[in-house]
C-alpha cells in the first residue's frame, strides 16, 4: 500500500501564482525590448510565424491532455475487473498516429520555409532602400550611411516607412545585432558580409544590444534605433554631413587644441581636423548624440567628463586606454566635444 498523502495548497498555489504573474506580465503593453510587439515588417513576419506555431502547439496540447485526462477517468481501476486486455496491431490507430504528426509538421514547415526565403533574400530592388553599414567593435556599434556620407556610433537613425538595408560586419570578434522590436538577431562576423532589411512602421526609440558574447563588456554593448518620419530624418542627416564645427568660446577652443594635438587623434576621427583615427567612434558630431559609449550613459557634460576622466570606471576593460588627464584639461575637452553638434 502506498502511504497516504495529505493534500496541500502548495502545488495548486504555485501554479496559480505562475498564471497570475504571466497574465499580469502580458498586461504591461510593449516592453522596450519585447520581441512580441514588432514595429517592422521583418519583425512582424517572424512574429506571425511564432503565433501560428504557438496556436498549433496549444491545439496539440489540448487534444493530447484531453485524451489523457479522459483515459485516466474512463479507464481507471474500479476494482474487481482484473487486468485489461492490451491492444495489439491496430492498423487504424497506427495510420492515425503517423498521419496526424506528419500533417502538423507540414502545416508548420510550409510557413516557416516561406518566411526563411523572404527574410534571407535581398530586399526587392524597386524599394529604394537606404543602405547602412553596421560594424561591430568591442564594445560599440559603428553606423555608416554610404549614400549620405554620414558616420556615427551606437544610435542608428532610420526613416519610418522606407526599407533599410543593413550590411553587417565586424572589426574584431563575432557580435550579433539585435533590436528586439525590429526583429533579429543577425550575426556580425569578421570577414563576412551579412545583411538584414526591414522597414520600421512607427516612429520611436527602440533599444537593443549585442546578442553574442563578445568579451568582458558584452553586456554594455548596447544600441538605440531611432525611427523618425522622413522630414525629421532628413534634418538629422543634413546636420550630420558637414565637418566638425569650429568652436567659438574660449574653453572649447582650448579643448580643440588639446584633442587635436593629443592622444585622442590616434583613435578618433573629427572630420575637418587632423583627428583621423579609426579605433574609436567618429566624434565629428558627438555633441548631437543622446547617449555615450554604446548608450550606457546619457550624453551630458558630467557623464562625458566621467568617461574621459576614467573610462575603465564606466566600462571596465574598455579599449579606450588613455593616461589620466588633469581635470581642467578634461573640462576644456568636454566643452569642445559638446559643441560638436
Ligand atoms: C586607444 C584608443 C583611444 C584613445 C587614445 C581615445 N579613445 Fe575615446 N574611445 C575609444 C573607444 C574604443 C571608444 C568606445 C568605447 C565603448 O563604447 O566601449 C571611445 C569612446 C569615446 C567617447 C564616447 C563616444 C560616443 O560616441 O559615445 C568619447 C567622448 C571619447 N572616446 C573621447 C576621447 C578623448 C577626448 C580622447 C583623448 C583624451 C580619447 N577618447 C582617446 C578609443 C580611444
Ligand atoms: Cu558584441
Amino acid at each position: 500500500m502506498p502511504s497516504k498523502k495529505t493534500w496541500s495548497w502548495k502545488g495548486p498555489g504555485l501554479v496559480l501564482a505562475l498564471v497570475l504573474v504571466l497574465g499580469l506580465a502580458a498586461c504591461t503593453g510593449a516592453l522596450p525590448q519585447s520581441t512580441l510587439h514588432p514595429i517592422s515588417d521583418f519583425g512582424r513576419r517572424i512574429d506571425d510565424l511564432f503565433r501560428r506555431i504557438f496556436w498549433f502547439a496549444v491545439g496539440v496540447f489540448v487534444v493530447v491532455e484531453g485524451l489523457l485526462v479522459y483515459a485516466v477517468f474512463r479507464f481507471r481501476d474500479r476494482g474487481g475487473e482484473g487486468r485489461p486486455e492490451p491492444v495489439h496491431g491496430s492498423t487504424r490507430l497506427e495510420i492515425a498516429w503517423t498521419l496526424a504528426p506528419a500533417v502538423i509538421l507540414v502545416l508548420i514547415a510550409v510557413p516557416t520555409i516561406r518566411t526563411i526565403f523572404v527574410v534571407d533574400n535581398p530586399p526587392p530592388a524597386a524599394d529604394n532602400a537606404l543602405p547602412i553599414d553596421v560594424i561591430g567593435h568591442q564594445w560599440w556599434w559603428e553606423f555608416r550611411y554610404p549614400t549620405l556620407g554620414i558616420v556615427t556610433a551606437d544610435e542608428m537613425h532610420v526613416p519610418v516607412g522606407r526599407t533599410v538595408e543593413l550590411h553587417l560586419t565586424s572589426k574584431d570578434v563575432i557580435h550579433s545585432f539585435w533590436v528586439p522590436r525590429i526583429g533579429g538577431k543577425r550575426d556580425v562576423v569578421p570577414g563576412h558580409d551579412n545583411f538584414l532589411w526591414f522597414a520600421v512602421d512607427s516612429a520611436g526609440e527602440y533599444p537593443g544590444q549585442c546578442a553574442e558574447f563578445c568579451g568582458e563588456e558584452h553586456a554594455l554593448m548596447r544600441v538605440l534605433a531611432i525611427a523618425q518620419d522622413s522630414a525629421t530624418f532628413q534634418a538629422w542627416a543634413d546636420s550630420q554631413k558637414p565637418d566638425g564645427r569650429e568652436p567659438t568660446d574660449s574653453m572649447a577652443i582650448q579643448g580643440r587644441q588639446l584633442v587635436t594635438n593629443g592622444i585622442c587623434i590616434s583613435c578618433h576621427t573629427i572630420r575637418g581636423t587632423q583627428a583621423q583615427g579609426t579605433i574609436g567612434p567618429d566624434l565629428t558630431h558627438v555633441g548631437s548624440r543622446q547617449t555615450l559609449v554604446a548608450t550606457v550613459l546619457p550624453n551630458t557634460p558630467e557623464n562625458m567628463f566621467r568617461w574621459i576622466h576614467n573610462p575603465d570606471s564606466v566600462k571596465p576593460g574598455t579599449k579606450m586606454k588613455i593616461p589620466q588627464l588633469p581635470d581642467d584639461q578634461i573640462r576644456k575637452i568636454v566643452a569642445y566635444l559638446q559643441s560638436l553638434k
